[in-house]
């Protein structure tokens, strides 16, 4: 490495190791890494898999590609030894901001795995230049500017590979980028983003506000733009028509190509759809083939054994309907055959539950995958059986074998490996580097359950990462926290369902304990992260509260020695990548039912965290791998969830109205404490929300909850007791390797 580097860094820049700045370092190592790789061999397989994601996570990518590539140690070692050090090298590198949450992260570790186990699969999706918007707190409220994210040297590729995507009243040319994606120990697949060369970042105002309709400039400015009008809808349909009409043209020349007869497709081609956003690559494909010539009935039925679609909500607001006055405005030549779908299934089922279009003119978009695709899974035990038996019970009436659940898993190369280093080495130490193939090893750890050398260690390297944690928020937020303190950590997206709420309601009550006099044992450290959705009223009226109690708990002096509360701005990957090492408690508080699976708590748990959780997700298996001794579970549970929805018999105001300490803490909200600090219309109308609606049954849990971490607050202080429940954690993860999950979609659904 260090002469590839040297070289590099003459070739560029003209420049050694000692004279460049970190900048060039970065370029020159960024060159190298893209030479290994392109040096690679590719991974090949009878079947290949294509996996189409609106959103790939994918975070920075140079420390990974060199763990992947075995250059990791080497590479640290040589900067080391020029004074540099690869954690300020890698703070260069921007975050590719092509993701949003759970979904996106979860299809970032699947290529990492998928090229791990050495399998063909490359994902496919769209080039957002400005990415997700980048957040920013002003007035205590959230800001949303642009993140833009490609620079001149970046991991991008820029190939000759371009099609024509029709749309009704233009065609556009795509241009297709390859990210490398280099498998651990393995070969190489590729990330294919989709872009259009006409793009142009100046009709960007006021923060992220552009003209939605000029499609030839705007289509791939941004993830999710902003969808509460009829246009932000259109350009949503633009965005997946153009993201799947690539990918089903890319798939079919890449098949010819290898001289594959295209009536046996789905004998060398999967696609997984993930999320419905894919969905329009269903009757796309069929209108391609039918295009070469293909009948219908054999265009469908070779689609139908190609395509598989992966849930991840039983959110109904999530799952997408589009109206069909919306298509024909823009892909009118796709609904003949959404049409087609549709009659065939009301030639065969003769339950409207089932059908394609309802009686409002809108296409269900996971209907059509489910009726044309050979396999459908949730991503969770719990999240399965919901779909099974509520959600989409009329389905698995139908096609019961379709139906399977394949639980989330993490990439232990960037969540263990690249994110906590000095736990990972001693996991190695303690029982060798098997654990980094073959994560089920990491159970090796339970013979040191009782060892308290071991447990002294893991409680310092969890020090240690409290300690960098508090520098990395100083440094950038310029907030300081005691490391000394207990780390209480909630991120993810913003949403009611994952009720930040209710922690926000802990808060209230801590803090009016702590001013009776109620004192902790030692200072709590409420750490959040979140985005909410540029037209999510609510969740952002919940970022507002927290920031007015973020401001109200630093300016009290009786409060602050003993309570902190930092919201993180601008959560993303590499934040995550710094505190997930550093907690201590993992908030994981959905309304039962909801979580579709969770991946942040199994990371959270692979780094030593305990688990404060709803049986909910993957969180349920989570508690039966560690046992009730390593994990606080509260709240009502799922089948009672479920059942107060049918029979409508959650009523917040009841609870509000009857019992003293909840209503106090609902009060705190408008009260003058904090209408001082913040706006009564945010916090006045997330009140009302709360006292009058209360969806996600917030009152319904908050006792519970507020009881169960006070026990676990309580039990903190038993260091060594505390350890052991973090030892159990880690040496429980190895089932949440998303090797595994990858291993499995390959055995059940993939057959690469
Ligand atoms: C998440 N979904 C689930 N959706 O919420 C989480 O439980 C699960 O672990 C994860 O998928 C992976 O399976 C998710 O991230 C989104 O971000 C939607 C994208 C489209 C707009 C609405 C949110």
């Amino acid at each position: 490495m260090e002469q590839a580097l040297e070289m590099m860094l003459q070739q560029k820049f003209g420049k050694s190791i000692q004279d460049a700045s970190k900048e060039e370092i970065y370029t020159a190592l960024l060159y190298v890494t893209k030479e290994k790789m392109q040096g690679m061999k590719r991974n090949e397989g009878n079947r290949k898999l294509y996996y189409i994601s609106a959103e790939f996570l994918i975070g920075k990518l140079l420390s990974n590609n060199l763990i992947n590539l075995g250059l990791f140690e080497e590479t640290r070692e040589v900067l080391e030894k020029h004074g540099h050090s690869l954690t300020e090298i890698e703070e260069i590198e921007l975050e590719p901001s092509l993701g949003n949450g759970g979904l996106g992260r979860l299809a970032a570790c699947f290529l990492d795995s998928i090229a791990t186990l050495g399998l063909e699969g490359d994902g496919v999706g769209l080039n957002y230049h400005d990415g997700l918007f980048l957040q920013k707190f002003h007035d205590n409220k959230q800001q949303e500017e642009k993140n833009p994210w490609i620079t001149a040297d970046s991991w991008l590729n820029k190939t000759d590979v371009s099609f024509e995507v029709p749309f009704k009243d233009f065609t556009l040319t795509s241009t297709m980028y390859d990210i490398d994606v280099p498998g651990y120990n393995s070969g190489c697949n590729k990330l294919h983003l989709f872009d259009i060369d006409t793009i142009d970042e100046s009709i960007i105002h006021d923060g992220i506000q552009f003209d939605k309709e000029d499609i030839r400039k705007n289509l791939t400015l941004f993830l999710y733009p902003d969808d509460s009008d009829e246009k932000g809808q259109l350009l949503r349909i633009y965005q997946q028509y153009f993201m799947v009409s690539n990918a089903a043209q890319l798939i079919l020349k890449e098949a010819e190509a290898k001289g594959i007869n295209l009536y046996h497709l789905h004998e060398h081609v999967c696609i997984q759809i993930n999320d419905t956003h894919p969905t329009m690559v269903i009757p796309e494909l069929i209108r391609l083939l039918t295009a070469r010539g293909f009948n219908i009935d054999t265009a469908i039925d070779v689609v139908r054994k190609t395509c598989a679609y992966t849930n991840h909500t039983i959110l109904a607001e999530a799952l997408e309907k589009w109206p069909i006055y919306y298509l024909e405005k823009v892909v009118p030549h796709l609904l003949p055959i959404i049409r087609e779908l549709d009659a065939r299934v009301r030639r065969d089922f003769h339950d409207e539950r089932v059908y394609i279009i309802d009686k409002q003119d809108r296409v269900h978009m996971a209907h059509i995958d489910i009726h044309y695709g050979y396999a459908v899974n949730g991503v969770a035990a719990l999240h399965t059986e919901i779909l099974k038996e509520s959600e989409l019970k009329p389905f698995y009436d139908i096609y019961p074998a379709k139906f399977n659940n394949k639980t989330n898993g993490i990439t232990f190369r960037r969540w263990l490996v690249h994110c906590n280093h000095s736990l990972a080495e001693y996991l190695k130490e303690l029982i060798g580097p098997g654990y980094m193939e073959n994560a089920d090893e990491l159970e090796k750890l339970l013979a040191y359950k009782d060892d308290e050398a071991v447990l002294g260690k893991l409680k310092e390297i969890k020090k240690n990462a409290k300690v960098e944690l508090k520098n990395y928020l100083k440094m950038t937020q310029n907030v300081d926290i005691d490391e000394n303190g207990v780390f209480d950590i909630q991120i993810k997206r913003l949403h009611e369902y994952k009720r930040q709420q209710m922690n926000a309601l802990y808060a209230i009550y801590k803090y009016k304990e702590i001013k009776k006099g109620n004192l902790p044992k030692r200072p709590i450290t409420m750490i959040f992260g979140a985005k909410a959705a540029p037209a999510y009223t609510i969740a952002k009226d919940i970022i507002h509260l927290l920031l007015c109690l973020q401001q109200l708990i630093d300016n009290d002096p009786q409060v602050s020695p003993y309570l902190k509360l930092v919201m993180v701005e601008n959560y993303n990957v590499t934040k995550a990548e710094k505190l997930i090492p550093a907690c201590d408690i993992s908030e994981q508080i959905s309304l039962a039912s909801k979580e579709a699976s969770g991946t942040g708590n199994m990371k959270f748990m692979l780094n030593g965290a305990v688990t404060l959780g709803t049986e909910d997700g993957a969180n349920v298996e989570i508690h039966q791998l560690v046992g009730d001794e390593n994990i606080y579970i509260f709240g009502e549970k799922s089948e009672n969830v479920i059942k107060l929805y049918e029979t409508n018999g959650y009523c917040s105001a009841d609870i509000y109205d009857n019992d003293p300490m909840v209503e106090e803490l609902v009060d705190f909200i408008i009260s003058k404490d904090l209408i001082r600090i913040g706006d009564p219309v945010n916090l006045g109308r997330l009140y009302k929300e709360l006292v009058s609606k209360d969806w996600f049954m917030t009152l319904l849990d908050v006792k519970d909850y507020i009881k169960t971490k006070e026990q676990m607050l309580e039990d903190y202080e038993d260091e060594t007791a505390w350890a052991k429940k973090m030892l159990v954690n880690i040496a429980k993860a190895g089932f949440f390797s998303s090797d595994r999950t990858i291993a499995e979609y390959n055995r059940d659904i993939w057959h690469l």
